[in-house]
C-alpha cells in the first residue's frame, strides 16, 4: 500500500469515527435514568424499541408514573365529543422519551386490541396528549379512558382531516415503537 493510499484510508477512518461519535451522541444523551416498577394498577406499556424497561414487556406505567413526567392540557373539540373539551395528559413526546424510543411509527393499540401505526412525526410536529382526563374528570374505560390519544386538533387545520380519525386511539393500553 503506498504512502499516499494509507493517509486516505487513514482520512476516510477518521472521517467514520467522528460520523460514528455524532450518531451515538444522541445515544449517550437519551440514556435515560431506570424507571421504576409501577407501583399501582398498568395503565401503558411501551414496548419495542426503547431503551429504559421495567418489565420484562417493555417500559410499564402506573397512572401516577405517567402523570409524573408531567400533565399538560390541551383544548379541543373532537369529532367524538360536544364542544371544546379540555384534555389533560402527558405528552406522547414525553413518554416516548422517557423511554429512550427510536424509531420511525409507534403501533397504539386499544383494550379492545385495536392497534393502529401511527408516525413517529405526529408527536414530533404536534402537541399529541395521552390525554387521561376530560373536563377534568379521569376517564373511566367506559368514557374513552384509561388513555386517550388526543391531537390538538382545533389549532391545526391539517389535523381537521378524516384520514387522521383511526389514530385517536381511546382505551390506549400499549404502544410498540418500531
Ligand atoms: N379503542 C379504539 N379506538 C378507536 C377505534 C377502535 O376500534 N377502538 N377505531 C378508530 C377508527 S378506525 C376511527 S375512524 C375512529 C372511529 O370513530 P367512530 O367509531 O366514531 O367512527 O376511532 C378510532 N379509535
Ligand atoms: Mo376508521
Amino acid at each position: 500500500m503506498s504512502l499516499l493510499m494509507w493517509t486516505s484510508e487513514l482520512k476516510r477512518a477518521r472521517g467514520f469515527f467522528a460520523a460514528a461519535a455524532v450518531l451515538l451522541l444522541p445515544t449517550i444523551v437519551a440514556a435515560a435514568e431506570p424507571l421504576p416498577a409501577p407501583e399501582g394498577p398498568v395503565i401503558l406499556v411501551v414496548s419495542g424499541n426503547i431503551e429504559v424497561t421495567n418489565t420484562d414487556g417493555g417500559a410499564a406505567f402506573d397512572r401516577e408514573m405517567l402523570h409524573g413526567l408531567g400533565l399538560t392540557e390541551i383544548e379541543t373539540s373532537t369529532p367524538w365529543t360536544d364542544g371544546v373539551q379540555v384534555f389533560s395528559g402527558v405528552l406522547a413526546r414525553t413518554v416516548l422519551e422517557r423511554v429512550g424510543a427510536d424509531g420511525a411509527a409507534v403501533m397504539a393499540s386499544a383494550l379492545n386490541d385495536y392497534t393502529v401505526e401511527v408516525p413517529m412525526e405526529d408527536f414530533q410536529n404536534f402537541d399529541v396528549l395521552l390525554a387521561t382526563t376530560m373536563g377534568g374528570e379521569e376517564m373511566k374505560v367506559s368514557d374513552k379512558g384509561p388513555i386517550w390519544i388526543v391531537y390538538p386538533r382545533d389549532n391545526h387545520p391539517e389535523l381537521q382531516d378524516r384520514r387522521l380519525h383511526d389514530r385517536w386511539v381511546w382505551q390506549l393500553k400499549a404502544l410498540r415503537v418500531q
